[in-house]
């Protein structure tokens, strides 16, 4: 893993760099599945720049990656590299900044090594399981086990609370009231690093794919802290997921109070 880890990191700068250079250019913008959801040139390319080294240096990997230049993955046997080459599309596009290529890499299901790297600020947060988790290379601390919900900054989407699919939108007004405060960063992969990073104490979203999260994942798991199904089930990386990453105090709250058991929601 360390010389895979050591490809990744490389590519990962070098996909920033190019990012950086090109965002004067203008860009092509379309749309996926609905107006909102957007997605540029510079996302395929990026996807295209990984897909090329993987494929030339590792080809027996497995590339899962949300804009379709990688494989048709079913199972997560063998080395499977999950990818998101712009996370926070919106923002690349609207803001030129706020956004971050995610790289999770598992094996056998297991995830391996997470990087996350915010390209206009130039911050690697890595990670490799059993080796902690950094911020460029500052090692991460653990995540605090004592932490009241009233004192958290919780990071979510809105769609929380204002789609008529969700049953408990009083119970998330409520929670609302009840942290000290609410983000939304518009990458669900930066959420993860804050997450780790201890900056923000939880981080709830609807809809998210393996691509977003993987990287967050093995960072999080890192620092001690967990993620799972919305539901408290395991996060199926091979589908859309309603998603609860936070500490372990923090999860106690949200899960008894605020998150009926056994609610699935996508
Ligand atoms: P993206 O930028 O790669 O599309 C925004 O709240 C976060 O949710 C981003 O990480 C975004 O990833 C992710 N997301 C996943 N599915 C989405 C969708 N259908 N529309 C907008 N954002 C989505
Ligand atoms: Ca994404």
């Amino acid at each position: 893993m360390e010389a895979i880890n050591r490809h990744a990191i490389k590519w990962i700068y070098e996909a920033g760099q190019v990012i950086r250079e090109a965002m004067s250019q203008p860009l092509t913008i379309d749309t996926k599945s609905n107006r909102n959801d957007l997605v540029t040139s510079m996302d395929r390319n990026i996807e295209q720049f990984f897909a090329e080294r993987i494929r030339a240096t590792y080809s027996d990997h497995l590339i899962y990656g949300e804009e379709g230049y990688g494989d048709e993955v079913t199972s997560l046997q063998g080395i499977v590299w999950l990818i998101d080459p712009i996370d926070g599309t919106m923002n690349f596009v609207h803001q030129k900044q706020h956004f971050c290529i995610s790289i999770g890499i598992y094996k056998d299901g297991i995830g391996e090594i997470g990087l996350i790297y915010d390209v206009v600020a130039d911050i690697l947060y890595k990670a490799m399981r059993g080796k902690g988790a950094y911020k460029n290379d500052k090692r991460l601390p653990n995540l605090t086990k004592e932490q009241a919900l009233e004192d958290s900054l919780i990071g979510m989407n809105h769609h929380w609370l204002c789609d008529n699919r969700i049953a408990d939108k009083a119970a998330m007004q409520q929670l609302v009231k009840t942290v000290r405060g609410t983000r939304t960063y518009g990458s669900a992969a930066l959420e993860f690093a804050y997450v780790s990073e201890g900056i923000l104490d939880g981080y709830m979203a609807l809809g998210l794919s393996g691509w977003d999260v993987a990287a967050g994942m093995v960072l999080v798991s890192e620092v001690g802290g967990m993620t799972t199904d919305i539901d408290g089930s395991t996060v199926d990386l091979l589908s859309k997921n309603a998603i609860l990453v936070c500490n372990s105090a923090v999860r106690t709250r949200l899960m008894e109070e605020f998150i009926k058991p056994g609610r699935k929601m996508e």
